[in-house]
């Protein structure tokens, strides 16, 4: 598979080393490099990317986009086959390329708030680099993706489909999804409301998700731009307060380690705005502490939706991973939601600050 896939790029296996990389839950990912030169081999899920031509094409209308309107910002595209295509399908799996970007490093856990800082910077400069581009030009990679009441509700059928034991096991999450169903109602308010303005967002802010200066850790660029589509801001924002508020993340068994920090929020909070406090509307700002509530309940729902269907959709290491993941961010719910007062004071405060 390697020498076909690189081949289409007239390169050959032979003058590279091939390792696996990273730690996605969806796509499998290698580095392909020799003492002169690295790239990132990835090969799309085409289960959970039913048309990755539409990955394909949003990167390169907003490359072109981007090209135009901010040569200098850095933003990794996919390499171009010897065909011309963004991308190569060999035996009809769905692969690309893209440079290795020099110097730069990513992490998986956030230790100190300006890791936080740089990477919500970054992200929110994505956002604002593309504000005035009219982001329904692109193509959702993936329908509803972060459609809260279709979530609930394939939860809601997962749980009539699932078999007794399953559902014994997961009594207490399956409990907590309902006790939280307001979660959902909000939702539904606020998108009814119109508060929220579509925007090109990424849809998948983790931490290694940013590449950092390898020296200096300063913010370089965003990556895994294959949810990159029209959403809400709060996806973004909300998907940093899941990933980097606590330091044990999705993956932990222990919950004692879960604790929400309160420099991470505000770094956060910071790095975002300095990008995106101009852009952001009134109405939307009102939504900034709900967007980590919404975000931990969406991916809590979805662990447990998969541990109901039977695992069809994450990757899992041992039996009861995807019940364990979706505890985990239940357990992070409700730490989130009793630090809300605080994250209210934080936000009092800077905007007094500010005045
Ligand atoms: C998946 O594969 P990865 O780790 O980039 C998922 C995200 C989840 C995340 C949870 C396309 O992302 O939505 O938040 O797992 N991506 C897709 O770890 O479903
Ligand atoms: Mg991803």
């Amino acid at each position: 598979m390697f020498q076909a896939v690189l081949g289409a790029y007239g390169l050959n296996t032979e003058n590279f080393k091939i390792e696996p990389f990273g730690s996605g839950l969806i796509n499998h990912t290698w580095k392909v490099y020799n003492e002169k030169v690295a790239y990132i081999l990835q090969e799309v899920n085409t289960e959970v990317f039913r048309q990755p031509q539409n990955i394909a094409q949003n990167i390169e209308t907003i490359k072109k986009y981007l090209d135009q309107t901010a040569p200098k910002y850095l933003f990794v595209a996919p390499i171009t086959a010897s065909n011309g295509d963004d991308f190569a399908v060999v035996d009809d799996h769905f692969y690309r390329i893209f440079p290795f970007v020099e110097n730069s490093c990513s992490i998986d856990f956030v230790h100190q708030p300006e890791q936080a800082y740089h990477a919500a910077k970054q992200f929110g400069k994505f956002t604002r680099m593309l504000c005035a581009f009219n982001a329904q030009k692109l193509k959702p990679t993936i329908e509803d993706f972060h459609n809260l009441p279709l979530r609930v509700e394939q939860f809601k059928k997962a749980l009539e489909q699932a078999s007794d034991e399953r559902i014994s096991e997961a009594k207490f999450a399956i409990e907590e999804i309902i006790r939280h169903y307001d979660i959902e109602e909000q939702y539904i308010h606020m998108v009814d409301s119109g508060a929220l303005n579509l925007r090109v967002i990424h849809h998948d802010t983790k931490i290694s998700n940013v590449l950092l200066q390898a020296e200096t850790g300063v913010g370089l660029c965003v990556i895994d731009l294959d949810t990159v589509m029209p959403g809400y801001f709060i996806s973004d924002v909300g998907d940093m307060m899941r990933t980097y508020l606590s330091e044990a993340n999705e993956e932990e068994k222990d919950f004692n380690k879960i604790a929400i920090r309160e420099d991470v929020f505000a770094a956060i909070h910071k790095g975002y705005m300095e990008e995106m406090d101009q852009v952001l509307a009134f109405t939307e700002k009102q939504f900034f502490i709900y967007s980590g509530k919404f975000m931990i309940y969406m991916q809590a729902v979805r662990f447990i939706a998969d541990f109901l269907n039977g695992d069809i959709y994450y990757k899992t290491n041992y039996p009861e991973h995807n019940l364990v993941r979706g505890l985990n961010q239940i357990d992070l719910l409700n730490k989130y939601i009793a630090k809300e007062p605080e994250f209210e004071e934080i936000i009092k405060k800077i905007n007094e600050n500010r005045v």
